[in-house]
């Protein structure tokens, strides 16, 4: 008798390989063996005492402007030095192997489409988007200065209407992108499996996407180390991590990343 967590495997594998559409829904999880520290872990340095819950709002941002800056300026700079790792581009092998694959996910890192992969719908934004305030007028990146360390930074100023830079990204407390959205939710709707990777599931409303997928009969993968508030939807859980899981399936179903 295989040991269970090569059922699942088995399982996940064979469902995949059936499947006309996989979701592939990804959380901070997925970017750990890459360097970058999950959401809970992102408080590094003098940001440490925070909380990212707390840090991650328009309000923070208004109280203390540099210091949330400084934040987003930090994290974009480690991101920018990281690198996709093995898990990545097992799904970008599944993108080949596979009839239709979306990426839907929570991460604001952009390693996903570095990886290669094509289609990615980023339901939180991104770290390498920028724009006014007040009157969201976009501002580039590249202006945005790389920190040499942790530390406060003032945002720069609207060069159209002087409001204050901040990061492109959904903060707690802000609605979701309706593009991003709908396509998600429909792609939950419709899919055969949805792979659920790296996530804890607890923030809304990307959490209820493995619900959606499920309650409309998709055949649903946890892969994570640890349980979390996914797994009681998941038809089967790959307890392992992301970078080992993800290229083992792929391997079961014959491909290679
Ligand atoms: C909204 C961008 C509505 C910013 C992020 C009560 C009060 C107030 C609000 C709420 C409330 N209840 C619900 C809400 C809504 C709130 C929410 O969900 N709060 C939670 C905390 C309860 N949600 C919102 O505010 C959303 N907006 O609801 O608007 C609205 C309606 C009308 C009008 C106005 C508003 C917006 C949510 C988006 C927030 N922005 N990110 C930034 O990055 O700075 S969220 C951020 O945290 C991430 O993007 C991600 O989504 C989330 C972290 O979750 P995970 O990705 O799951 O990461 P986590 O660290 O939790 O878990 C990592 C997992 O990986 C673990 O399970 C671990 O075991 C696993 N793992 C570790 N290593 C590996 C691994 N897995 C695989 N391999 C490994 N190697």
């Amino acid at each position: 008798m295989a040991p269970p967590e090569l059922d699942a495997l088995g399982a996940a594998a064979r469902a995949l390989g059936r499947a006309d559409l996989v979701v592939v829904a990804t959380g901070a999880g997925m970017s750990r063996e890459s360097g970058i520290p999950t959401f809970r872990e992102a408080l590094t340095g003098l940001w440490a005492r925070f909380d990212p819950e707390e840090m991650a709002t328009e309000q923070a941002f208004r109280r203390a402007p540099a210091r949330v800056f400084g934040w987003y300026a930090w994290r974009r700079m480690v991101v920018r030095a990281a690198v996709p790792h093995a898990g990545y581009d097992a799904i970008v092998a599944l993108e080949r192997l596979l009839p239709e694959v979306l990426v839907v996910t929570q991460n604001v890192d952009g390693l996903h489409a570095r990886a290669g992969s094509r289609r990615v719908v980023e339901l939180h934004g991104s770290l390498e988007r920028f724009r006014c305030l007040d009157a969201g007028h976009p501002y580039p990146a590249d202006a945005v200065p790389e920190p040499a360390t942790e530390g406060e930074l003032a945002p720069p100023a609207c060069p159209r209407c002087g409001a204050p830079i901040r990061p492109g990204v959904v903060w707690f407390g802000e609605v979701l992108p309706e593009r991003e959205v709908a396509l998600a939710w429909e792609a939950a709707a419709r899919c055969a499996v949805m792979l659920v990777v790296g996530t804890s599931g607890l923030v809304q409303p990307a959490a209820a996407l493995p619900r959606v997928a499920r309650d409309a009969g998709a055949f649903v993968v946890e892969v994570n180390p640890e349980p979390s508030d996914v797994s009681p939807f998941a038809t089967v859980v790959c307890r392992g991590s992301a970078g080992v899981v993800l290229p083992a399936l792929v391997a079961r179903m014959g491909g290679s990343a």
